[in-house]
């Protein structure tokens, strides 16, 4: 049997209704039980206003991931984690009790009607770009921070 390769992969977790912090800390432990995955890194919790959304700020944060599972398997098991969570759909960028997206995927370059990755959005959002420039600085150009550095966000200490 041939040993499958280990992708490393960058997760945006994002959560603005219900206890939004307990829920992006309850993720991060979802993340690092996955299958196949280990949770590698993990970036500070950031509070943001809603960007393109209603509803209360949202609580975010990025997760480094070191995956087993290809990008679809991937994207399931983030869809399960979100659904644990509580997570309805209803409407686009409604407020959420959880929202996990894949952002990077190792170099790959995906276009499916399930996922696009690059997460074609990334770099416009503060949010993002913010936490993901805390375990990943080497995927976040200066001039991106730059050019997203007028959108508050506010990095959250340690403390409760
Ligand atoms: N997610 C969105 C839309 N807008 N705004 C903030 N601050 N944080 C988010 O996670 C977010 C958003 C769609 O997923
Ligand atoms: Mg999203
Ligand atoms: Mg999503």
């Amino acid at each position: 049997m041939t040993a499958r390769t280990e992708v490393v992969a960058y997760i945006a977790l994002g959560a603005n209704l219900g206890d939004a912090r307990a829920t992006v800390q309850q993720a991060f432990e979802s993340l690092a039980t996955l299958p196949s995955t280990r949770l590698t890194a993990r970036s500070a919790l950031y509070r943001t206003a809603p960007w393109e959304a209603s509803g209360p700020d949202f609580i975010n944060a990025v997760a480094e991931v070191r995956t087993q599972l290809t990008a679809p398997e991937l994207l399931l098991a983030l869809q399960g984690v979100e659904r644990a969570a509580g997570r309805v759909r209803s409407y686009r960028n409604a407020p959420r009790t959880l929202d996990l997206d894949v952002l990077l995927y190792g170099d790959a370059c995906i276009a499916s009607p399930a996922l696009t990755v690059p997460h074609p959005r990334m770099w416009e959002r503060a949010f993002v770009l913010q936490p993901l420039a805390d375990v990943a600085p080497q995927r976040v150009p200066a001039p991106a921070l730059v050019a997203v550095a007028g959108q508050g966000v506010e990095r959250l200490g340690a403390e409760l």
